[in-house]
């Protein structure tokens, strides 16, 4: 029902944008690809590129990701050894995902979990794949680029791929200089190879067209602990099973069908403990339970 619900809106966005931008009265939409048909798309799109480009890293960990000349001898993404390309299974929409992600430096201190806020330095560029004079060729544009960032994203609020690749990722150790600044060491940095479909899939954002893998290239600087359930006890402390991920599987559009058990969910209503306001369900709230020193902490702790 869900569903429905969301694409109805879809709708009645485009067709209000089609009103304002057209004079003639025909209107046509075109409802969103399959999230299973557009994936395939995608994968070969990111082995693609992954096989025909390669990356050279500075000592700052600024990665640079260029095309292997006719004839070049440098080692692909895929063939090279130096750096350990990785993947994290992600299932959604029915889809089992493969995000590919490069290890260029791990980092030495904490990760974020899906649920955290990360200050991360980036930079974006898409793919896709286009076809002149009959020759189809994959092209990579960019398309967004912080180099300091000033602020944190909520990963809880940022496109899919994102959320599910900085808790692989750690920061590091940093100093403030005596006029402020703060200079960042050992930080966790990495490439991610993102499938449209946990980013921007069908609405393209900004100049980011619809349908398009994104590559980003990253380095995560701090985290910010968050405490969505207002409850007192960070995120990261509700995540029981302690795999740095917590999902809130009522969401029928991310999740169309619900585990028989959440690992993060101590009383089993459904409702993951990050955002349940009464972990144990015995009808106190877990706020008022810490408050009264009850033995909240002993039930729940890990
Ligand atoms: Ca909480
Ligand atoms: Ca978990
Ligand atoms: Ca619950
Ligand atoms: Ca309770």
């Amino acid at each position: 029902m869900n569903k429905f619900k969301y694409y109805f809106i879809l709708s009645i966005t485009t067709l209000s944008l089609f009103s304002c931008s057209k004079s003639d009265d025909s209107v046509e939409l075109t409802p969103p690809r399959e999230y299973a048909d557009q994936y395939p798309t995608d994968i070969n799109d990111i082995e693609q590129y992954l096989k025909t480009y390669y990356v050279s890293v500075s000592a700052d960990l600024d990665a640079t990701i260029t095309k292997i000349p006719d004839g070049g001898t440098q080692k692909s993404i895929w063939d090279q050894t130096e750096y350990e390309l990785k993947f994290r299974t992600v299932n959604r929409h029915g889809v089992d995902y493969k995000v590919y992600y490069l290890v260029l430096n791990e980092g030495v201190g904490e990760s974020p979990t899906n649920t955290d806020a990360v200050l991360a330095a980036y930079k974006g560029e898409y793919l896709q794949q286009v076809t002149a004079s009959e020759v189809t060729t994959l092209t990579v544009t960019p398309f967004e680029e912080l180099k300091f960032p000033q602020s944190f994203f909520n990963l809880n609020s940022v496109i899919t791929g994102w959320a599910e690749i900085f808790p692989q990722f750690k920061t590091g150790t940093y100093t403030e200089g005596t006029n402020g600044t703060i200079s960042y060491k050992d930080f966790g940095a990495g490439v991610m190879f993102i499938p449209s479909g946990l980013a921007y899939y069908s609405q393209g954002q900004g100049a980011i067209p619809s349908y398009t893998p994104l590559v980003f290239s990253f380095k995560l600087y701090e985290i910010q602990r968050l405490d969505s359930d207002a409850d007192g006890i960070p995120n990261y402390l509700e995540d029981l099973n302690n795999d740095g991920y917590m999902y809130d599987f009522r969401s029928t559009i991310n999740y169309p069908v619900t585990p028989a058990v959440n690992a993060d969910d101590t009383d089993g209503d459904g409702i993951p403990n990050y955002l349940d306001i009464d972990d144990d369900g015995d009808g106190v709230t877990t706020i008022l339970e810490i408050a009264a020193g009850t033995d909240y902490l002993d039930k729940n702790s890990k």
